[in-house]
């Protein structure tokens, strides 16, 4: 399944009228109000979201699953998804693969094919949360914090593997996530499980390639009930600087207890210089990874707005990896992912909006009520037809999921690969 030119072309033509209409009431407007618009446009054409491999299937939860079907069930497959989605988005030029789950049987083929659809590879996820078939060792009580060395060094030389794949394929970043834990107090020795883990990842920052970084994810609770090692940003930012300068936070929006306020944990991380990557996702209760932008859009414009901000006046802070961590139950999964492309782009959008002059002005006035005027103006504007100007100048389609059905993807793929279902990840 590939999406062809001719096939956008066709999809833009019933809607183009309108697009011009609502895009030039709005530029018009905005232009008036001082903002540069092509370069807005351009800023939204530009930015590209890795999309993760283990969301191209239907998720599921631990009560079942249920499938879409035409699932992919090799990585070939996965990178064709991607290069669906990134036709009719033109956002989604990135993979970020879980190994072992995608370990590629023919490097060459693979970069050929993800080359030919545009898609690079992001940061690479290892995997020491399930037991592999024929592994030596178990983690079933850690790994890179376990109290058994053996269990550690297999973890540890799990991750240089990791990075060793990834450099065949041109990625540039290392993503670890822990499940370590315990799920009853005094299971564990909090000190000893945290120093080990900082040893553990000294060992593997020292077999980082130089121009690579190290993303060090954290996240509350689960599967561990009672207590994370990396369990929040402190941890993690402890961790990193433990291990050196190309060693990062990651930031996984589902990964903080009820009405954390994540746009201030962004903003200082950037400060700080040690903001490595995102997860992008929604959440209602916890690590829900729903759809982008279903349930706080406000909180992610919010976080949106931090991200602008650092961007622009945190030069210490390198260019982060964007990914999307998601996984669904009840939607098509590539429509899913659709809808969390354009959530994204709808909030950084807002936030490009946000006129920093006057906020910093509004703000040494101490006018409390204009800060919050400049910031939710920006928030209640209808940014949409920008984002669908900087999807048609790089060659997408003005709507995606009216595109998605009217081409009948999912129906080609389960066409193509049958009533195919695969397991998928977390
Ligand atoms: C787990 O909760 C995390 O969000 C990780 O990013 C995880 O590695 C990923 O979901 C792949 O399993
Ligand atoms: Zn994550
Ligand atoms: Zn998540
Ligand atoms: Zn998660």
């Amino acid at each position: 399944m590939k999406i062809q030119e001719q096939q956008v072309l066709e999809s833009n033509k019933s809607s183009l009228k309108s697009h011009k209409e609502n895009f030039d009431f709005l530029a018009n407007k905005l232009s008036k109000n001082g903002h540069d618009v092509k370069a807005i446009v351009s800023k939204l054409s530009d930015f590209q979201v890795a999309i993760p491999s283990w969301a191209l299937g239907a998720g599921g939860t631990r009560f079942g699953r249920f499938s879409f079907y035409g699932e992919p069930s090799t990585l070939e497959q996965k990178i064709e998804d991607i290069g669906v989605i990134h036709s009719l988005t033109q956002t989604a030029g990135a993979v970020s693969l879980h190994i072992p789950w995608d370990i590629p049987s023919d490097y060459a083929a693979i970069k050929e094919k993800a080359d030919a659809l545009n898609i690079k590879f992001d940061a690479v996820n290892s995997n020491t949360f399930q037991d592999q078939p024929g592994a030596a060792e178990t983690y079933k009580y850690g790994s890179l914090s376990n109290l058994d060395k053996a269990v550690r060094e297999q973890a540890i030389q799990h991750n240089i593997d990791v990075i060793n794949i990834g450099d065949k394929l041109g990625s540039k970043a290392l993503t670890v996530w822990l499940a370590d834990g315990s799920c009853f107090p005094g299971q564990n020795n909090f000190q000893t499980a945290f120093q080990n883990t900082q040893d553990s990842l000294i060992d593997i920052y020292k077999a980082l390639p130089d121009d690579w970084k190290m993303l060090v994810e954290y996240k509350p609770y689960e599967p561990n009930f009672y207590s994370t090692v990396i369990q929040d940003w402190g941890a993690s930012l402890m961790l990193a600087n433990g291990c050196g300068d190309k060693a990062y936070t990651l930031v996984d929006l589902g990964h903080h207890l009820p009405n954390s306020n994540i746009e201030q944990i962004v903003s200082i991380l950037q400060l700080k210089g040690k903001l490595g990557g995102f997860h992008f996702n929604d959440s209602k209760y916890g690590d829900d990874d729903l759809t982008v932008g279903s349930i706080k859009p406000y909180a992610l414009f919010l976080i949106f707005n931090e991200l602008v901000y650092g961007m622009q006046n945190n030069p210490q802070n390198p260019d982060l990896a964007w990914m999307i961590d998601a996984s669904h139950n009840v939607k098509d999964p590539l429509e899913d992912l659709i809808q969390s492309l354009e959530a994204i782009q709808e909030a950084y959008a807002k936030a490009l909006l946000v006129d920093q002059k006057a906020l910093k002005d509004a703000q040494l006035a101490h006018d409390v009520v204009k800060c919050q005027e400049i910031l939710q103006g920006a928030y209640r504007t209808d940014v949409r037809p920008l984002i669908e100007k900087a999807r048609l100048d790089a060659g997408g389609v003005i709507n995606p999921i009216s595109a998605y059905r009217s081409l009948d993807v999912r129906g080609q793929l389960i066409k193509e690969r049958g009533k195919n279902t695969v397991a998928t990840g977390l």
